[in-house]
């Protein structure tokens, strides 16, 4: 590493792939280099080697971050003084944070009342303010879109194409960790700018001789937030609120991933998604927010009987997989806590009474 200390985020390390210049300011957290955690478990039971990438290792716990450095530091560059977004949660937690450090505003726009309590409070505490609407994250988006034109506002949504070119970095640090790109790449998706940042990554490391090939991108919906697997938009309905999202921005982005690379787009139940989150925490000791155990429960899903025909899954001997785990568990304590039914048994202060309920 031999960035100096004060900057070791994306934009230091990538900056050859990156639209910025000399010119533009580096608004920075150290952002990225997250771990890619072998999965025993998951490996014995596809056969492959299976690795999860932990996005929610990122300065405010998601992999908003790798894109929110970039589309700051170009709105600083081009002069905005506010930025806004739509939020599912973790990108106006991801905005709030690298407009602070910008010393900028930040509007985020919020479905009411659909929104993980550690994500608000992440607006709140780096200073956003913060308007929930009686609608979901589409309308949030729509009227979003509608501040395009006025002065001096930069829109750090996705279809903001600075967020697709920091977030493509994660594929970056994928082939640098393996050597070269995996088989199949599976992930999450809601607004689908991350399957289309992952799919651009592979691409251009590739044109740039840094790997030899590129993965099938698998992309994982909600069951009741699946307008891509559909065909058609739809009114979301999940327990996994970060993907709650019923007419996705960079739904052709997807598609594309998808087409060019052989992979799919598929869905998990709820059920599916909260198992999955259980089982990854309880037997890999990694605590990933609802939304990411879609990948999760997607491979589980994958492994199961009755899995499609195009399913590219068992792979040969030695073949990878891996499963990008978007947003940290801590940051929606609510759905784990309901699902598993978790409360501590309580006993009296004393050891006979705590061995009692040990034993
Ligand atoms: C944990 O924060 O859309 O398919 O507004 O927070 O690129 O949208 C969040 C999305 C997956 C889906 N996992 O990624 C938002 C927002 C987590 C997320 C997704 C999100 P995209």
């Amino acid at each position: 590493m031999n960035q100096p200390l004060h900057d070791r985020g994306v934009i230091s390390r990538y900056k050859a792939y990156l639209p910025v210049t000399e010119a533009t300011p580096v608004i920075s957290l150290n952002e990225g280099s997250t771990p890619l955690i072998h999965s025993p478990k998951l490996s014995e039971r596809t056969g492959a080697e299976v690795y999860l990438k932990f996005e929610g290792l990122n300065p405010t716990g998601s992999f908003k971050d790798r894109g929110m450095t970039v589309a700051l530091s170009k709105a600083v560059e081009r002069g905005a003084s506010t930025v806004i977004c739509a939020s599912t949660g973790n990108t106006s937690a991801a905005a709030a944070a690298y407009a602070a450090r910008a010393s900028i505003r930040c509007a985020v726009i919020l479905p009411a009342g659909k929104i993980a309590a550690g994500k608000l409070v992440q607006a709140f505490a780096y200073g956003a303010k913060v308007v929930a609407i009686r609608g979901n994250f589409d309308d949030a988006l729509r009227i979003v879109r509608e501040f395009g034109g006025v002065d001096g506002v930069a829109i750090v949504n996705s279809i903001n194409p600075d967020r697709i070119e920091g977030q493509k970095t994660a594929s970056f640090e994928i082939i640098e960790e393996l050597g070269d790109a995996p088989d199949i790449h599976i992930l999450p998706v809601g607004n689908a700018g991350n399957i289309t940042a992952y799919w651009k990554g592979y691409r251009e490391f590739q044109s740039a001789g840094r790997s030899t090939r590129r993965p099938r991108m698998v992309g994982f919906q909600a069951e009741g937030a699946a307008p891509i697997y559909l065909g058609h938009p739809v009114e979301p309905h999940t327990v996994a609120t970060a993907i709650r999202i019923g007419n996705p921005a960079s739904w052709e982005g997807a598609n594309n991933a998808v087409k060019e690379s052989g992979g799919c787009i598929d869905i998990v139940t709820d059920q599916q998604i909260l198992d999955a989150q259980q089982w990854l925490a309880s037997n890999e000791g990694i605590f990933v927010e609802p939304a990411s155990a879609a990948s999760v429960a997607g491979l589980l899903k994958c492994l199961s009987s009755g899995r499609c025909t195009t399913c590219p899954l068992p792979l040969r001997a030695g073949g990878k997989i891996v499963l990008t785990v978007t947003g940290h568990g801590l940051k929606d304590p609510e759905a784990p806590v309901k699902h598993g039914g978790f409360a501590p048994i309580e006993a009296d202060a004393d050891l006979t009474a705590v061995r009692r309920v040990l034993d």
